[in-house]
């Protein structure tokens, strides 16, 4: 395989989809080596069939609003690549979702559901929907509107979608009551379901929790702990909550949040009451953690700036793609931060990953940091199959040994003759191989 030609062939094939060639380039270059150490893989034209979605669906979203307005969204479904079982990832409503973000996405869940152990293929959707100001009924008819597109391609053997931005139990609920009637079965077709209804304990905090005990995972190869760290945390959303629970749990300082508008940082610690308000801030509809400074005497608000500035031991960016660059990265490094967990997808550009790897600070990318997200989902489908529901505990422990296998994957594939473990490399080559050889086995169709 030759990086630079697959790249120039993939640009050509899909202008402007700078995140979608992004995600692709990473990958390329961390498995190259493997790759042309196996044959087999060349004469399987394994990576050309791997950067080809198997199938993407667009579709037209009308819906109507409380005054009586119709608007018309765009509506997708991305199924890259059912290898290893059937497409599984989520669903994401943001003004921002086009192609290339859902590609991007789609194709790295591919080898995140890899690493998780459970048998799961890679697929992503969503909309460019604004859900922030919408009323209750505005989101379930448009979640309605939405499946009466998406059933058609969907089942809980072929594809099973789940949440992500802007997507969470409300917006899962009214998708699965719009599923239901349409095809008269109750089943395991979307995960992120009420527990009362088929969903899974602890899938709401998994991705967060996940993503702790990874980093935990990271710190104790160089026999530290969380206890006492002190932890920048960016965006306010599911992902952040979870992590700010369990970093607490686990005896860390989480001292900032953002959004859009700014970011908190708060001296005194954020837990108790304050992981509360997050949830509050998050329902109240706005695009803000502003008013979060207003009921914490001890926070202060920086508007229009990143939380990397603030001195921490770690980093977690908990909120979107591209969210921490060069001299976020840089600010880090200075102010002596030592591990950097990606928990949102692809959060670090590629010049603040540079720059991190190049400082030997602990870094783990989001595919295998946040993969407990996607996992607890496995969990969920196979609680659905079975026809139970495990307890709380049974759950957790299950996402704290997945958590530990995946560290021990990207260990195993990416210990460096120095002693540095390249965990990007290793979740790339770890979550490669097992795709690769099933699509080899499974012929090629
Ligand atoms: P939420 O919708 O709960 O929260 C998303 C957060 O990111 C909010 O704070 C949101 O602010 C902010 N945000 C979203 N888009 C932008 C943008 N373009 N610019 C600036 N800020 C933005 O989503 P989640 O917490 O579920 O998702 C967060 C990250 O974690 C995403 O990268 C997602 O892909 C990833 N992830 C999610 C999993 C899940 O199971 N939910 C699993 C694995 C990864 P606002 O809404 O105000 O714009
Ligand atoms: O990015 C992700 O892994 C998710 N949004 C979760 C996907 C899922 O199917 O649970």
């Amino acid at each position: 395989m030759e990086v630079e030609k697959i790249m120039q062939e993939l640009t050509f094939r899909n202008p402007g989809e700078t995140e979608y060639h992004q995600a692709v380039h990473e990958v390329l270059v961390s498995i190259v080596d493997v790759y042309n150490k196996n044959p087999q893989f060349q004469s399987a034209g394994i990576i050309e069939r791997l950067i080809e979605p198997d199938r993407i669906l667009t579709f037209k979203v009308p819906w109507i609003d409380d005054q009586g307005n119709v608007h018309v969204n765009r509506g997708y479904r991305i199924q890259f690549n059912n290898a290893i079982g059937p497409y599984k990832g989520g669903l994401r409503f943001h003004p921002s979702v086009n192609l290339s973000i859902l590609k991007f996405l789609g194709f790295e869940q591919i080898f995140k559901n890899s690493l998780t152990t459970l048998p799961m293929g890679g697929a992503k959707g969503g909309s460019d929907f604004q859900p922030k100001g919408k009323s209750n009924n505005e989101i379930m008819r448009f979640c309605q509107s939405f499946m009466l597109e998406l059933w058609r391609i969907i089942g809980p053997d072929t594809d099973v979608p789940a949440g992500d931005i802007g997507v969470g139990a409300r917006e899962i609920g009214y998708l699965y009551g719009a599923y239901k009637k349409l095809t008269q079965n109750h089943v395991g077709v979307l995960t992120g379901k009420g527990i009362n209804w088929g969903g899974s304990l602890i899938r709401p905090e998994a991705t967060g929790f996940g993503a702790v005990y990874f980093a935990a995972e990271m710190l104790r190869t160089q026999d530290q702990t969380l206890e006492g760290k002190r932890v920048a945390v960016s965006g306010f959303g599911n992902v952040a909550w979870g992590a700010v629970i369990k970093l607490n749990e686990m005896g860390a300082k989480v001292v900032t949040l953002s959004g859009p508008d700014g970011y908190v940082y708060d001296e005194e610690g954020i837990s108790g009451k304050k992981i509360e308000y997050m949830l509050e801030l998050r329902a109240s509809n706005e695009d803000i953690v502003a008013p979060f400074a207003d009921e914490f005497k001890s926070a202060v608000f920086v508007p229009k700036k990143h939380p990397w500035e603030i001195k921490c031991d770690l980093a977690l960016p908990c909120a979107t793609q591209n969210e921490l660059v060069k001299e976020d990265a840089e600010n880090l490094v200075k102010n002596g931060c030592k591990c950097v967990c990606e928990v949102a997808n692809m959060p670090c550009t590629p010049e603040a990953i540079e720059i991190i790897q190049s400082n030997k600070l602990l870094y783990a990318p989001g595919k295998a940091a946040n993969a407990g997200g996607v996992a607890t989902s496995g969990l969920e489908m196979t609680q659905n199959a079975m026809k139970l529901h495990w307890g709380k505990e049974e759950v957790d422990n299950r996402l704290h040994q997945i958590m530990k296998s995946i560290h021990e994957a990207c260990q195993y594939y990416g210990k460096c003759t120095d002693g540095y473990i390249d965990y990007a490399k290793g979740a790339n080559v770890a979550g490669f191989l097992k795709v690769a050889n099933a699509m080899i086995d499974q012929g090629i169709i």
